[in-house]
């Protein structure tokens, strides 16, 4: 599998073996946490349906999928719920996986992660949604030492009571053959995405990482301050056959890099009960959109104000019981952050 020609090869499978991320148990009261948070998993085999392929390149849609429920479950009842392993727990996932075109075998793309959030957040009638990220603008030409991300606008995030986290992590990796010195560049692995869910104010941040499980946990994972950046501490074990296909031998060392992080911003939850197209008022126009999608649509904005995923008399109803109503600007918006850490880039050096 190892081949010389495999480089790439290994690259790839280099993703799954973020899951040898060394965590422990947190044991001191963070400063920051956000509490009954799930921790899908990834490689979830069972219950059926498992994950596609079985899930190593999944780790965006499932750690997203951790916010969402979040959200869900802290107000934001027009998203779904879910319990770990259950139906309802795929199929979110899945469905976030189509908004964002995620690959079962070569990951998501950040722009699709940002894009995918916000279509499965304005479907579910968070409007206007929005998803920014922090820390983009990663070099893979080599200079990925300057890259830098801002962990105060993380930890910031992660402190809204009303945001979740996810945080990118990429990492690299220098090899050689054995006895010759090291290359100067530093060559892309590949990238894993992780839901945030604490940080204790000086050093460790703590996560629900994907490829770690499948029992709901929290890991701990130490942040070390570089001079410009942060590492995170983790260990790689490289695959013994993968020295052994390289006449002469080979080594390699890595480094794993938080380097971006993804908030997506939901606005008030508070949408008035019939308001299908979201402009503060229930009135004639919400009928016009349940006849425009009648029988064809499936969400809030296409008129589906009841929720039963079809868009038909039922939704008339729903909006005549609340014809008239209206409500204030809304004060405030409510931000969502996702830190993701560990997408992947959909380009490669070389
Ligand atoms: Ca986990
Ligand atoms: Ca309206
Ligand atoms: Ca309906």
């Amino acid at each position: 599998m190892f081949s010389t020609s495999s480089v790439r090869g290994f690259f790839i499978v280099a993703l799954g073996l973020l899951a040898a991320m060394v965590a422990s148990t947190a044991s001191a009261a963070p400063t920051l946490y956000k509490q009954d948070a799930p921790d899908f998993y990834q490689y979830r085999d069972s219950p059926s349906p498992p994950f596609p392929y079985p899930g190593p390149s999944g780790c965006v849609p499932v750690s997203a999928a951790n916010g969402i429920v979040w959200l869900a479950d802290h107000g934001y009842t027009r998203l779904p719920t879910a319990g770990a392993g259950t139906q309802a727990e795929y199929d979110i996932v899945q469905d976030l996986a189509t908004e964002m075109n995620t690959d079962w075998n070569e990951g998501t793309a950040y722009q699709d992660a940002e894009d995918g959030l916000k279509n499965y957040l304005t479907r579910a009638a968070f409007y206007p949604a929005t998803a920014s990220v922090e820390g983009r603008g990663l070099d893979l030409d080599g200079a990925c030492l300057d890259n830098t991300t801002d962990w105060n606008w993380v930890v910031t995030m992660l402190a809204r009571s009303d945001t979740c986290v996810l945080v990118t992590g990429d990492l690299f990796a220098q090899w050689r053959f054995t006895g010759n010195p090291w290359g100067t560049d530093w060559d892309r692995l590949g990238g894993h995405s992780i839901f945030l869910v604490g940080y204790d104010g000086t050093d460790k941040a703590l996560v629900h990482d994907p490829d770690t499980g499948p029992a709901e946990s929290c890991d701990e994972y130490g942040l070390t301050w570089q001079g410009s950046y942060y590492t995170l501490d983790i260990t790689i074990p490289i695959p013994s056959d993968y020295s052994s296909a390289i006449p002469g031998g080979t080594e390699i060392r890595s480094e794993a890099r938080w380097t971006n992080a993804i908030a997506f911003t939901v606005p008030d939850p508070a949408t008035l009960a019939g308001d299908a197209n979201l402009d503060h008022v229930v009135d004639a126009l919400d009928y016009v959109v349940v006849s425009n999608n009648y029988g064809v649509g499936s969400t809030w904005i296409e008129g589906d104000v009841n929720g039963d995923g079809e868009v038909n008399a039922l939704d008339y109803v729903e909006i005549s019981n609340n014809y008239g109503s209206h409500a204030p600007e809304p004060a405030t918006l409510a931000l969502v952050a996702l830190g993701c850490l560990g997408l992947v880039l959909r380009r490669k050096r070389r």
